[in-house]
């Protein structure tokens, strides 16, 4: 089994082929071994919400200290605003900004005024194509014509996942990356990015990772889903519109927890509140019909 996992592994596209990937890393490796505090900025959206828990998950169990904050649908829309910019900035020495910011450059030039080292890991299409960086370390494979195409097919979470590659590299780490893929699968298969070779191996080998239910969360979510095995099928129909019911009628912070926490019993009454609310939202639709 261990030799099948390596190579399939092996065949994600070298990260060196990936655009500016090295060198935002090594700024992000080196505010971990100065032991500065990072934030990270969500979206309330299922790749938003596991870019985000992703992050945050793995910088924990390195030992850094994170933080989160996804804004909220109803009263703050979507991206950057500077009033949680500010708030961020009083605790925060580094913002990462995941799945959206590309088209941000006043909210994130903000932030840079407030002292805070700002990134952003997004996949959104540039809308200005003389985007200016500013000093802000900018991600996206989108920005570049002459970037490998399989790149730009990545959703958020797979960009943030070769940050993991990258960072595990530089700062030398023992951890198996393994494990964070049933992450990566949920939002890669949500965001219904095209399912070519990166993305393909990210979902095969996170559904592996998903059936073994070792997140507390997942495992506690796949108990409201009567099957005994998890497919992208599931992922699509049940798991991600779960996580999106958080966002569209309550607040997308609780599928952040849900897929962060390492406590069993958390994890079964965030998915109790999760169900709840994906049936009130598949009612609300079946009125709108
Ligand atoms: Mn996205």
């Amino acid at each position: 089994m261990k030799t099948v996992y390596t190579h399939s592994l092996h065949r994600l596209l070298d990260p060196q082929l990936f655009i500016n990937l090295e060198n935002v890393s090594y700024r992000i490796a080196r505010l971990i071994k100065e032991g500065k505090r990072i934030a990270i900025y969500g979206d309330y959206d299922a790749d938003g919400i596991t870019s985000t828990a992703l992050l945050v998950n793995f910088l924990r169990d390195i030992g850094v200290r994170v933080k989160y904050y996804i804004p909220s649908r109803f009263f703050e829309g979507y991206g950057l605003n500077k009033n949680a910019i500010k708030k961020i900035s009083e605790v925060a020495d580094a913002l990462i900004v995941v799945d959206s910011g590309t088209n941000a450059h006043s909210e994130l030039l903000f932030a840079k005024q407030l002292g805070i080292e700002v990134f952003v890991l997004d996949h959104h299409e540039p809308v200005n194509s003389e985007w200016k960086t500013d000093g802000i370390h900018i991600l996206n494979p989108k920005l570049y014509t002459d970037i490998n195409p399989f790149f730009k097919h990545l959703a958020s979470v797979g960009i943030s996942f070769y940050i993991l590659i990258m960072l595990r590299r530089i700062l030398n780490l023992e951890i198996k990356l393994k494990p964070y893929l049933d992450i990566v699968a949920i939002g890669t298969v949500a965001d219904v990015v095209p399912l070519s070779l990166i993305n393909r191996i990210f979902v095969k080998k996170g559904i592996e990772e998903i059936n073994k239910k070792r997140r507390p969360g997942i495992k506690a979510l796949l108990e409201h889903i009567s099957t005994s095995s998890v497919s992208s099928f599931e992922i699509g129909f049940n798991i991600a519109p779960r996580l999106n019911a958080a966002g569209r009628l309550d607040d997308a912070k609780k599928a952040v927890k849900l897929l962060i926490t390492q406590d069993e019993r958390v994890g079964r009454v965030i998915s109790s509140e999760l169900e709840f609310l994906n049936k009130k939202r598949q009612k609300l639709t079946e009125l709108r019909i």
